[in-house]
């Protein structure tokens, strides 16, 4: 895929504030750059993904295998490509997306262990015609650590795994870092959300002039 925009994901674990630094970033670049920055979620952001992630993730009724599970997560990512994302970055727009196949990676590869994780990366790849992201936004913390900021928040299905579920993700995350290091930026999750915004901007924008 030929494409002018630039593509930017936001990666890690639960509670580790990527709502609230795309929130940030969106209001930042809107200021700087209006109508250029489209933002989409995962899963979900289209009719059908939206549907794919009530299944997924609330639904209490649906239980599924994890194969069923991997395919769902993808099938939700390729019609948001598709639908969404591609056609923005033709248009030479700015997306921002709150997790994509590095989600896939952690979760169902390194955490579920329903496939090898390079094999995971290979198919998506395939059906996402090769996008790779120009930059990857990955916040990092330990998951107890993590979990205290959802106070008495209700849990959604992936949630509720335990903490050896969490911690394999982590893992899966520090591969992926290791493997791509030039689109990933790792930032201590911990830090304050002030300094973490200002740390996203100024990558953002060395980008941007790029
Ligand atoms: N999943 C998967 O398994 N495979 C896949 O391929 C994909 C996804 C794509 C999607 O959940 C689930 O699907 C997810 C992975 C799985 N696992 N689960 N469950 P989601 O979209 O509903 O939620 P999430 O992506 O896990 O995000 P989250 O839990 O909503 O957290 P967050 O967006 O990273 O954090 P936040 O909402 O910005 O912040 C959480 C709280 O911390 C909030 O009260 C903030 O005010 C506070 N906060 C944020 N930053 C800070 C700092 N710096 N200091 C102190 N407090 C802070």
């Amino acid at each position: 895929m030929k494409k002018k925009g630039i593509f930017i994901t936001f990666e890690g674990g639960e509670a580790v504030g990527k709502t609230t630094q795309i929130a940030l970033l969106q209001n930042y670049l809107e200021k700087k750059l209006p109508n250029k920055v489209v933002f989409v979620h995962e899963p979900g952001g289209t009719t059908l993904g939206e549907k794919i992630r009530n299944l997924l993730l609330t639904d209490e009724n649906v239980k599924m295998c994890g194969k069923a599970e991997l395919l769902l997560f993808m099938a939700s990512r390729v019609e948001l490509y598709e639908k969404v994302i591609k056609k923005a970055l033709k248009e030479g727009k700015i997306v921002i997306a709150d997790r994509y196949y590095d989600s896939t990676v952690a979760y169902q590869g390194s955490a579920r262990k329903i496939m090898d994780k390079e094999e995971i990366l290979a198919i998506n790849k395939f059906f996402l015609d090769g996008l790779t992201p120009d930059l990857t936004i990955y916040l990092k913390m330990p998951a107890e650590k993590a979990f205290l900021r959802k106070g008495n928040a209700s849990l959604d299905k992936i949630e509720l795994e335990g903490m050896d579920f969490h911690h394999a993700v982590s893992k899966g995350y520090d591969f992926m870092a290791k493997k791509e290091p030039e689109r990933f930026f790792t930032i201590d999750a911990s830090k304050s959300i002030e300094d973490i915004h200002n740390m996203i901007v100024n990558k953002v924008d060395e980008l941007i002039k790029k």
